[in-house]
């Protein structure tokens, strides 16, 4: 690497370091833990502070970025005259998703969740985190595009949805499509694409999901580990 050229100076690495036993009972714990997240859709109206969300964000915003640009904005709302406009917008889009614009097979695949175009949650949830990809930045009047935008918010969101989960509360991921309405309703510029709409808060009280089975370690996992020694 030509040091003279990096921007950052490089400081020791702050790790934690556990023995192998250690790391093996945190890695089990911590898989099962993350194993009980599940996507809800039936939320309480209790509200959550802000410090809380504040967390969260600040979490997601620790992921990994292409040339560590950090293409993300979260926009947090809270304001119930915005959460209607939005539920009002999203209700219109997938209601022509439910009615001709998703496929026989979309819908067939969808049936099990009991998905329809009626969207309550966003309004009774006490936040909805809007995530925006910025697709390039503006510096000093310059586009500037950055890089691996979806991979680094895809990051950050899934890094927001294990703090979430972390802190006891619920979250939906919701795609309703199109979300150019998000950009308008919100304000944002330009460069700024909506990417998910987060939906945050506690499950109502007697919230159900449904019962997904997730794939077993030998449909997800193929090891290439070469020959073993001794
Ligand atoms: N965006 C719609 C439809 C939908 C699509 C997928 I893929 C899902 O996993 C769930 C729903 C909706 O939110 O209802």
């Amino acid at each position: 690497m030509n040091r003279a050229a990096k921007d950052f100076p490089f400081v020791p690495y702050q790790g934690q370091s556990f023995s192998e036993v250690e790391s093996l009972a945190r890695a089990r714990q911590f898989y099962e833990y993350m194993n009980r997240r599940c996507s809800v859709r039936e939320f309480s109206d209790r509200p959550i502070p802000r410090q809380l969300i504040m967390h969260l964000v600040m979490t997601a915003a620790t992921a990994p970025s292409g040339a560590h640009k950090q293409p993300w904005t979260f926009c947090v709302v809270g304001d119930p005259q915005l959460k209607r406009q939005i539920r009002e917008a999203a209700e219109k889009e997938e209601f022509e998703n439910y009615h001709g614009r998703m496929s026989e097979d979309w819908l067939r695949d969808l049936a099990p969740l009991g998905t329809d175009w009626h969207k309550p949650f966003l309004e009774i949830a006490p936040y909805l985190i809007v995530v925006f990809k910025k697709v390039y930045d503006v510096i000093d009047g310059q586009k500037r595009k950055n890089y691996y935008v979806n991979e680094s918010v895809g990051l950050a969101t899934g890094f927001l949805l294990a703090a979430i989960h972390h802190a006891g509360l619920v979250a939906l991921t919701h795609t309703p499509s199109p979300m150019n309405f998000l950009q308008k309703i919100l304000n944002r510029p330009e460069n700024e694409r909506p990417f998910l709409l987060i939906p945050v808060g506690y499950p109502a009280a007697g919230a159900t999901v449904p019962d997904l089975q997730r794939k077993r370690a030998e449909e997800v996992i193929v090891w290439y580990e070469g020959e073993k020694e001794g």
